[in-house]
């Protein structure tokens, strides 16, 4: 098995400006701070436990290139494209879209470079010279409509790379599982009306985007019937999304028989993450990525690229993220630092609440 890894040290040049979620205003209180909740050290400590833990030396290197404005305009306007090159002029850069989502100069440069981290990682496991593959970018994508972007997202990424997949590489249907903790919302908008892409949230209900990601929204038109959305009650943890897994994704998978699977991978859902309330473990997540390793394997020749998305605990995301990589690698779990805290605080039971929440979401497949 050979593992395509995507990294790029720009991607830990993301400028978040000094505030936290909201842009620093001393007139409203809001303080300046060195570290914004996205800040993109994050992403770079996962890539230097990537290195140091020797798992970069049994990955092969995918060099990102950054995507062209025909690759963008596959799922974006051009409006949304112009003003992001624009504002990316600006001596102070600009905002993705929703006020909360800052870039500094350059920022558009970085957001192509991503959005080309997830192309080159899907162009090779379709090639076959790589079995599957992880392409750790920044900024992240799932959040970005067509029209724009919010949610600390410019271009949505695996968007890109899924009309990459079917446009240029000929690939006829693309499934796109989400498990960060938000709402895929930019991913399901652009994919609403195309039964040729799956798109599966499983998010924590209501966390981000306000009043997105209910059961109800199921695509439209040619489409209807390919957007699933699990919502998850917070406190969810190992058990309930490995039981979302078993009783939805993965029967949803089979059923709509893709070609390419990529996983939108945040590590949000983790258990020591500021922006959501689940209970994820480093453990896991490497079981979810074996559960989804095995579900490509049978459906399409275990074509599956893993794309990253949010995460915003610095102490936690790399070890969530190696246990990922470990999978693919086809590795042991081992045991993480956080292991003999987090192992203990009941994320591998399944509550009722959650059990039922997730049977309400049953049903969605059943037009496949
Ligand atoms: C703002 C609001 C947020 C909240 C969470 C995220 C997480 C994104 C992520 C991003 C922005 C609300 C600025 C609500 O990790 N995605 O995967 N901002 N929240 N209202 N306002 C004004
Ligand atoms: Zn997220």
């Amino acid at each position: 098995m050979t593992t395509g890894y995507v990294w790029n040290t720009v991607y830990g040049w993301v400028d978040t400006g000094t505030g936290s979620l909201f842009p620093s205003d001393v007139t409203a209180g809001l303080q300046p701070i060195s570290h914004h909740l996205a800040h993109p050290d994050t992403k770079r400590r996962f890539h230097e436990l990537v290195a140091v833990s020797g798992l970069l030396d049994r990955m092969r290197s995918i060099k990102a290139v950054p995507a062209g404005e025909e690759d963008i305009l596959r799922v974006h306007t051009a409006q949304h494209l112009e003003r992001i090159k624009a504002e990316s002029l600006q001596p102070k850069g600009g905002d993705a879209g929703d006020g909360c989502s800052p870039f500094g100069k350059g920022g558009y440069e970085i957001a192509a470079l991503s959005a080309g981290g997830a192309i080159e990682l899907v162009k090779q496991i379709v090639a076959g010279t790589v079995d599957n593959g992880y392409a750790l970018v920044n900024p992240p994508g799932h959040h970005a409509t067509r029209a724009t972007g919010m949610g600390f997202c410019m271009f949505n990424n695996v968007s890109v790379a899924a009309a990459y997949a079917k446009t240029v590489l000929g690939i006829e249907r693309v499934a796109i599982v989400d498990w960060d903790v938000h709402h895929g919302n930019g991913t399901q908008d652009i994919w609403y009306t195309d039964p040729t892409v799956l798109t599966i949230s499983i998010h924590q209900h209501l966390c981000f985007p306000p009043n997105s990601g209910f059961r109800e929204e199921r695509g439209e038109g040619d489409g209807y019937g390919y957007a699933i959305n699990i919502p998850l009650p917070p406190g969810s943890g190992d058990a309930a999304y490995l039981h979302a897994l078993d009783r939805v994704v993965e029967p949803a998978l089979r059923s709509f028989d893709p070609q390419l699977i990529i996983v939108a991978s945040g590590f949000d859902a983790s258990i020591l993450d500021p922006l959501a309330r689940q209970m994820v473990t480093s453990a896991g997540f490497q079981k979810f990525t074996r559960r989804m390793l095995d579900t490509a394997a049978d459906v399409c020749a275990g074509r599956i690229a893993f794309v990253q998305e949010g995460g915003y605990s610095p102490h936690y995301v790399p070890y969530c993220g190696v246990a990922v990589l470990r999978e693919l690698l086809g590795e042991e779990f081992v045991d993480d630092p956080y292991t003999p805290i987090v192992a203990t605080m009941g994320g591998d039971v399944l509550l009722a609440h959650e059990a039922a929440a997730i049977e309400e979401a049953v049903p969605l497949m059943a037009q496949l």
